[in-house]
């Protein structure tokens, strides 16, 4: 037996053979101790490499389209269901489940040996009749009983769950997303994880959100400040889900990169689990490579998502946000995106600003609080820190930071990438945000 050995495009060069291509080397009959396996030829087995998965949405009712269902299971080993186990689907009337199609889907993709993150628990939207008229403790109650309820079915089957969906404004306020969710309480979020971990100790609880993709919104500010909140105080959660949907008017930011590391310092997983983005041609492509590069340069960034297969499976299909066109051929964003997977990325600074900037929160007295930043990318940056309110400095280390209030400005000043400030709350508590270029 021959074989032809396809040189790899990858920059981490050959990669020791697998165990799948041993076994059907062998059963040929050929001699496989000196073939060298190429770079991941399909998304999962790209993402794979670095530990990472590559998954989709799917629908029940595309489950009989064969073209559908070949590049799903070659494609994504991790499968979300894009509407079966919302509340409307899985409880119809109170009390009375219906995991139908959501079951089709879970049995579709562990039968095929993929993975499922579960989507979703809580959310203002998509929710049954007799719930939308509910209020007060008897919606909560209803509320916990869901949760508990669908996630003890699928206990044991679900990798990561969407425990709490969209539960902030958009715009500038930063505050709580008005809903009949909301009114019962503001601890209803915290409610709703305890709830799940109680239900399934395994599955990963996340809290999953669009437009918090871009580190200076307040929207994204304010899902960060909720998930530390949650670390300090022990409630339970594993995950952040930025859906990342990304289109002419919510581009993929700049500072992409830093979200994500911002997050996972933490202390939780990041997952990107709705990725689409509208466009096409080598524009989209180059969208795809830096979310993929974004997310690979954060050991944390534990998987990407896309939200369907092909074009015309979109839920905003006129966008052609996919991967795959409408016949089933691969787009040029398909290409990117794997080969950016097999690119690694490992410290890829935020494109076009040639540096990125993790701030964590250190520590916190009652009047002024630490804050960590973190310079990736080159060891000549600036960052621009923007402070919060009437926040002022009060101190600065391994840096030189000019400035008081307003947006202050750190250079390096012979310590390294690593430095730090001290900030007066003067009343407000919120982290300040930060940006780097290279001068
Ligand atoms: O793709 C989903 C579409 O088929 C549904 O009609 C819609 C209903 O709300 O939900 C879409 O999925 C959403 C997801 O559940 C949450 N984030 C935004 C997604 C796109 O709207």
């Amino acid at each position: 037996m021959t074989r032809t050995l396809t040189p790899s495009p990858s920059r981490r060069g050959l990669r020791a053979i697998s165990l799948a291509t041993l076994t059907a080397v062998v059963l040929a009959g050929g001699v496989a101790a000196t073939t060298a396996q190429a770079a991941g030829s399909t998304l999962q087995a790209a993402a794979a490499e670095s530990g990472r998965y590559f998954g989709t949405a799917i629908a029940a009712g595309r489950l009989n389209d064969s073209v559908y269902t070949t590049i799903a299971n070659r494609e994504f080993n991790m499968i979300t269901a894009e509407n079966e186990m919302k509340i409307d689907a899985t409880e119809p009337n109170q009390n009375q489940f219906n995991y139908t199609n959501g079951d089709r889907i879970v049995s579709w993709a562990r039968s095929n040996g993929k993975q499922v993150r579960g989507h979703t628990l809580a959310w203002h939207s998509q929710q049954p009749g007799w719930m939308q008229n509910m209020s007060g403790s008897a919606l909560r109650n209803a509320m916990l009983n869901h949760v508990t309820q669908v996630a003890t079915h699928y206990r044991g089957q679900i990798h990561s769950w969407d425990v709490v969906n969209e539960a902030f404004q958009d715009g500038s306020s930063g505050a709580r997303r008005d809903s009949n969710l909301q009114r019962t309480g503001n601890d209803w979020i915290e409610a709703a994880f305890r709830a799940a971990r109680a239900a399934d100790p395994n599955a990963k609880l996340c809290y999953n959100d669009y437009n918090t993709d871009d580190w200076s919104h307040a929207k994204t500010q304010a899902v960060y400040n909720l998930v530390r909140d949650f670390k300090a105080r022990g409630v339970p959660i594993d995950c952040v889900g930025l859906q990342s949907h990304f289109n002419a008017q919510s581009p993929v930011p700049s500072n992409y990169q830093t979200t994500i590391s911002s997050f996972a310092a933490l202390g939780v997983d990041v997952q990107i689990t709705e990725l689409d983005i509208e466009g096409s041609g080598t524009a989209q492509a180059d969208n795809y490579r830096r979310v993929v590069q974004a997310c690979l340069a954060v050991s944390r960034c534990t998987g990407i998502s896309v939200w369907g297969v092909r074009d015309t499976d979109s839920w905003r299909a006129s966008g052609t946000p996919l991967l795959f066109d409408g016949s089933g051929n691969k787009k040029a964003a398909y290409t990117s995106t794997l080969n950016a997977l097999n690119g690694g990325g490992t410290g890829n600074p935020d494109p076009g600003t040639g540096c990125t900037v993790t701030v964590s929160r250190a520590n916190e007295w009652s009047d002024r609080f630490n804050v960590s930043l973190a310079v990736s990318g080159s060891s000549t940056w600036r960052v621009s820190i923007q402070t919060q309110g009437g926040q002022t400095l009060q101190n600065s280390w391994n840096a030189t930071v000019s400035g008081t209030s307003g947006t202050l400005t750190a250079t390096p000043n012979g310590s390294g990438n690593n430095f730090g400030i001290t900030l007066y709350k003067n009343g407000n508590n919120n982290n300040p945000t930060a940006t780097c270029t290279v001068p």
